[in-house]
């Protein structure tokens, strides 16, 4: 933490290293509070160069020394975080002695405790708060590690690599020594050490090389990693099948830790994950958490490739490897689950988070080009919309095409630290085509809005789309370019069936594009026209950005006759729920401009009314109740606000509650019905068709328990979601029982039942975390009183990352209602939260923020009340540079 404020760092600036650390041989003596750690580095100028500047944080130096001559006091200086040695020679090893105290890391960067386990976390810029170090990613070196300890805290000692030496040392601590093979930079370093427990298997490679699986926890989590075992070994064989990857050391280890700031770690060799996302079992894991393990698993091991073997040069190519890195692993996932509905939960996420953030004062582009600090910069754009790039690509080439370049690009760029020009330069060898207008993507910020109408010409058969695109303004870019958006799509004739595609090209020639084809925009206005529509009556239906081909909004005048049939009769399922939202979306947003408290759905909603009746009567016969689950939902609180440049809260909470209301009574036959007929017999499996089952049965329960305040339903509601609540053998039908049960509006509902859980988890705190949650998000006022209650509880610690974001992060970003309370209570008690988080954790301060920096977007009682919260935390003393660079771009 620095009293002065923190400096942009500018990509235009970047230079290239001038000396090259190829190996490091660290030893570790490890001690809770002076942990020694001696580092021998092979240094190399490699220019004219001989003043060597190393990065160190928080490090006390005991001793330095060039080809083991001790250096004098006027030979090096260390200060503001840099160790700066004059007149080294051209080649040397550098011999650095340091102490850091682990225990009082609460930053959890570098190395830290978490309960009595000893383990680092070194992305982006965390070495240097263990050794000396050039600490940037485009260094690579060969590391040795010996871990020195107490055998009798640590037993086992672990590091990147193969191990390769053990031993006792006199004074009976013993020591481990690790070797990787493969030069990396610093940010993949890790160790991990303490009293843990392995389930061991083992990964038969395509070329028949057998490689140790080992996930490492503490006892007491010992039943919870065979699901992660199988996820790994399922990336692993996808990796192999899908794009050629092969693993490449004898040892793969995963080590689940309660502490941790994000979801994992790709340390080569030894990923470190926060427990969230390693540990499953029926009885506390729901089938997000499984999904979500299965998910986070395949990415950090995609990271072998797609960020270890080839990794980036500088922090601003980010997206090379994260954005990547989650193209692939949502394709894994979709191989893995129903992709229809997987591709529908990225979207969601994507439309209602990250649109929000491109939206915001933190909008920056996929890959930005200033910073103050890094870690602000793990983001969903980089991340999220940097995935739907590469899927963009993935496209444009086609499959073939695209795993050829990503081959050129894994053998050209093999043990180099690279950029996002070199990834897409392969993208353009392979498939002959410009692709500078594309890089835009990766320049730009902002979500591209794109406007569409349609025009038929009967006399001519034929059918015109006029598309207009435009980049709204984002802070520090104005007047962006026309991006290439790929539009997927088909036409429709008004009964839904698919037309033959005939695309009139500039040059007069027709192109047969089959039922589907893919419009490349390129402009900021331009138009395509279909023709040989002699069948037609009316007006073909476009069905536009199929399976969301590009990460738009996308707007087109469609009458609600034209959302039905598509919803019904498209042939991708991607649009057959969008139209869905959009009809939805239709329906709700003028009743929430007019502030409607009562929904009558023949009167007010008669085409969304008849989508759900067809839909539940089809219901009955359906294979697809993933689908089906999905196209019953309602639009979220998030998706609405995202519709409005400034969203009004109450409205949209009232109107989605009245027509959940709605259509909960309407169709209650329908309801319950659908729900008793998800009622299975057979035992919890965490796969596709049961989480289809339970998500469709658990949204069913959801309508009937909308009617728990109709004295008519009431008991018999209640008793089904307590029924449920009692008699369910897994955690997914348990708490979405008892989420209903605790946000009834009757408190008294989930009184007993959350005194249960309490009662039955308080020893597991990753299930603990559930219960904060759903307590955050009592959708009521008086929810901000009883999480302030909440900070006090036993189980409840402010320094694990996992519990801040289970109660303060979940108010605050799922809890309209109560974070938005007009008197402004919500913004203070968050503001008080982040104040006292900056102390000792920035990085999860700087997150905590971010609702409060989207101002903007609320009326401006609510506007002069968040920003005197961010007014009065950036006047705090000793402000971090990560919740400083927040605040400061929120206020600007
Ligand atoms: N590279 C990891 C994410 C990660 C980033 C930063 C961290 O600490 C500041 C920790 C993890 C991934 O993408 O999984
Ligand atoms: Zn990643």
């Amino acid at each position: 933490m620095s009293s002065s404020p923190a400096q942009a760092i500018y990509l235009r600036n970047y230079q290239a290293p001038e000396f090259a650390l190829d190996a490091i041989d660290l030893t570790f003596e490890l001690d809770p509070q002076a942990t020694k750690v001696s580092a021998e580095i092979q240094v190399r100028a490699l220019g004219e160069n001989r003043c060597l500047v190393l990065d160190g944080q928080d490090l006390t130096l005991l001793s330095l020394a060039i080809d083991g001559r001790p250096l004098d006091a006027d030979e090096y200086q260390y200060q503001n975080d840099q160790l700066t040695l004059l007149n080294v020679p051209s080649a040397f090893c550098l011999s650095t002695q340091v102490e850091i105290n682990p225990q009082a890391n609460s930053a959890l960067e570098g190395l830290y405790l978490s309960n009595a386990l000893y383990c680092t976390q070194c992305e982006a810029e965390g070495f240097r708060r263990i050794s000396f170090f050039l600490d940037r990613p485009d260094v690579l070196s060969r590391f040795t590690t010996k871990l020195i300890a107490d055998p009798q805290h640590a037993p086992i000692l672990l590091a990147n690599g193969n191990p390769i030496a053990q031993g006792t040392l006199a004074d009976g601590r013993h020591w481990v020594q690790w070797q990787d093979p493969f030069p990396k930079p610093c940010y993949l370093f890790a160790l991990v050490a303490g009293d843990l427990v392995c389930i061991q298997d083992t990964f038969v490679t395509q070329s028949g090389r057998s490689v140790d699986l080992q996930i490492w926890v503490e006892a007491e989590n010992q039943h919870k990693c065979a699901h992660a075992m199988r996820s790994l070994k399922a990336a692993m064989r996808w990796d192999e099948e899908v794009y050629g990857r092969e693993y490449d050391l004898d040892i793969y280890m995963i080590v689940a830790v309660n502490d941790f700031n994000m979801g994992a770690m790709e340390n080569k060799g030894l990923n470190i994950f926060n427990s969230a996302c390693a540990l499953a079992d029926p009885q506390t894991t729901t089938d997000l958490g499984f999904q979500r393990v299965e998910s986070v698993i395949a990415h950090e091991y995609f990271h072998n490739w797609s960020g270890n073997r080839v990794t980036c040069r500088d922090w601003f190519q980010l997206s090379l490897k994260e954005g990547f890195t989650v193209y692939r692993d949502q394709a894994f996932s979709a191989d893995m689950n129903f992709a229809g509905v997987q591709r529908i939960e990225e979207v969601t996420m994507l439309r209602s988070a990250q649109f929000a953030e491109d939206a915001s004062p933190t909008a920056h582009p996929v890959r930005p080009d200033h910073y103050m600090e890094i870690n602000n910069f793990y983001t969903l754009t980089v991340y999220e919309k940097g995935a739907e790039i590469v899927r963009m690509l993935a496209n444009l080439l086609g499959p073939q095409a695209f795993r050829q370049a990503c081959d050129l690009y894994f053998t050209r760029f093999d043990g180099q630290a690279v950029t996002v020009e070199d990834f897409v330069a392969c993208m353009e060898e392979i498939s002959q085509r410009d692709l500078s207008q594309f890089m835009r993507w990766y320049h730009q910020a902002g979500t591209p809005h794109v406007q569409v109408q349609g025009q038929y010409c009967p006399q001519t058969a034929s059918y015109r789309l006029d598309f207009q695109q435009a980049t709204p303004d984002t802070p520090g870019q104005t007047n962006k370019q026309p991006l290439l958006i790929p539009i997927t799509m088909g036409l429709l004739d008004a009964q839904g069936r698919p037309l033959p595609l005939k695309l009139k090209l500039a040059s007069g020639e027709i192109q047969a594009l089959g039922l589907q084809g893919v419009l490349e925009l390129t402009q900021a206005q331009q138009s395509f026209e279909f023709i040989g529509l002699e069948e037609l009556t009316e007006a073909p239906i476009p069905s536009l950005l199929r399976g969301f081909s590009a990460p738009v909004k996308l707007s087109f005048p469609y009458t609600p006759t034209q959302l039905a049939t598509l919803m019904a009769q498209d042939t991708d399922a991607f649009n057959r729920w969008d139209a869905g939202q959009r009809l939805a979306l239709d329906t709700l947003m003028p009743l929430i401009d007019a502030q409607v408290t009562q929904i009558d759905l023949a009167q007010d909603a008669p085409m969304l009314l008849e989508a759900y009746r067809a839909l539940l009567t089809e219901a009955e016969h359906t294979q697809d109740q993933a689908m089906l689950a999905s196209m019953l939902r309602l639009p979220s609180f998030a998706y609405l606000a995202e519709q409005y440049a400034c969203i009004p809260v109450e409205a949209i909470e009232q109107v989605r509650q009245a027509m959940r209301f709605a259509l909960a009574r309407t169709f209650y036959p329908q309801w319950k019905a659908l729900y008793q007929a998800q009622i299975s017999q057979q035992a919890y499996a965490p796969e596709a068709t049961q989480i289809a089952q339970r998500s469709l049965k658990n949204l069913c329960l959801d309508y009937l328990l909308a009617l728990a305040a109709v004295p008519e339903y009431q008991q018999e509601v209640y008793q089904i979601a307590l029924t449920q609540w009692r008699t369910s053998d897994n955690m997914t039908d348990a708490r979405a029982a008892l989420t209903l049960l605790a946000h009834a509006p009757d408190a008294s509902w989930g009184r007993d039942p959350l005194a249960e859980f309490a009662q039955r988890w308080q020893q597991d705190a990753l299930t603990m975390d559930q219960w904060f949650s759903i307590q955050a998000t009592r959708p009521y006022a008086d929810t901000l009183q009883q999480v302030q209650n909440l900070l006090q509880h036993p189980n409840f610690s402010l320094k694990n990352p996992n519990k801040v974001r289970a109660l303060i992060g979940a108010f605050a970003q799922q809890n309209p209602l109560a974070f938005h309370q007009i008197s402004g209570a919500g913004y203070a008690w968050l503001a008080d939260q982040v104040i006292e988080l900056n102390g000792f954790n920035p990085q999860i301060a700087a997150r905590l923020v971010i609702p409060l920096t989207r101002w903007q977007r609320y009326q401006d009682t609510r506007q002069t009340l968040m920003r005197a919260q961010l007014e009065r935390i950036q006047a705090q003393a000793n402000l971090s540079a990560d919740v400083y660079e927040i605040v400061t771009k929120a206020l600007q």
